[in-house]
């Protein structure tokens, strides 16, 4: 039911790959560190076109778009056309395409594309997640056995200071830190083995819906940073991890927060 969405995001990568003179086409948004391209928005219009031609009863709520329009919507699709804008702007070749399905309040289906890999990760609840057609699960380890990938919220600048607390206690109990400029990446990575746990202090759902769906999929943890529930809609802290390394997580969080010049710097 659900093989075309992939088959939408897959087409959509082409864009991506197709893109010529990106840095002629950067503009900023809030601030000087969050960019857009004219690549951004072709992508989400042509995800936005194809996605509700096969879904007409379907919502949007894309990163690129003023208005969302999910209102009243039993179901409606989650998109960052290009979620690792940055790396994009720099021809790092690491992004993606985002396409998350929200059902009735809850995440349905998800797929992230790296379309410079060819690697495609999809889940749809309760039935797994896969890359490439191959099933993902996470191996359970604890956070002294963990590579721990993170974003630094830079744009939300009043959540520095907790960042920083949470790398500077994070560091001396994990294995190694990566930052990687793409969150969905960074949350698929940990489905597929290749880190262990995963936090930001700070992301819009575009960011970490699919990708959330995915790495639960492959028996992942996931909530905000003070360990509630995960939020899908105007912003939200993410942690991601295993049954062990999670909650170790989310107690050194708690801890930060209760220092007294840390109140509301994780959202
Ligand atoms: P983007 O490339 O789609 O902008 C890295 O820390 C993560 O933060 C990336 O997934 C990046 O997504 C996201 N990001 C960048 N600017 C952002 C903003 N203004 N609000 C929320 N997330 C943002
Ligand atoms: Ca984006």
């Amino acid at each position: 039911m659900y093989e075309i969405i992939e088959t939408i995001v897959h087409s959509a990568g082409e864009i991506v790959l197709r893109a010529k003179h990106i840095d002629e086409s950067v503009q900023e948004k809030s601030s000087h560190c969050d960019l857009v391209t004219k690549y951004d928005g072709m992508v989400q219009e042509y995800l936005h076109r194809e996605l509700l031609t096969a879904f007409p009863e379907a919502g949007f709520y894309g990163e690129e778009e003023e208005e969302h329009d999910i209102a009243g919507k039993a179901a409606y699709f989650i998109v960052d056309p290009i979620d690792g804008t940055m790396n994009f702007i720099r021809h790092a070749r690491h992004s993606c395409i985002s396409v998350g399905l929200m059902k009735d309040g809850q995440m349905e289906y998800g797929a992230v594309y790296q379309p410079y890999t060819g690697e495609m990760f999809t889940a749809q609840r309760g039935k797994g997640a896969y890359l490439n057609g191959r099933p993902l699960r996470m191996r359970d380890v604890p956070l002294s056995e963990s590579i721990a990938m993170f974003g630094s919220a830079i744009y939300y600048r009043d959540t520095i200071p907790a960042t920083a607390r949470l790398m500077q206690e994070a560091l001396p109990l994990v294995l190694d830190f990566r930052r990687s400029g793409s969150a969905a990446l960074d949350i698929c990575y940990l489905a597929a083995g290749r880190a262990d746990v995963f936090f930001e202090a700070c992301i819009r759902p575009w960011d970490y819906a699919a990708a959330a769906l995915i790495a639960q999929e492959a028996g992942a943890l996931v909530s905000a940073l003070d360990g509630t529930p995960l939020r899908y809609i105007d912003r939200c802290s993410v942690a991601v991890g295993t049954k062990t390394n999670h909650p170790e997580l989310i107690k050194i969080v708690q801890r930060i927060l209760n220092e007294p010049d840390m109140k509301g710097r994780i959202k």
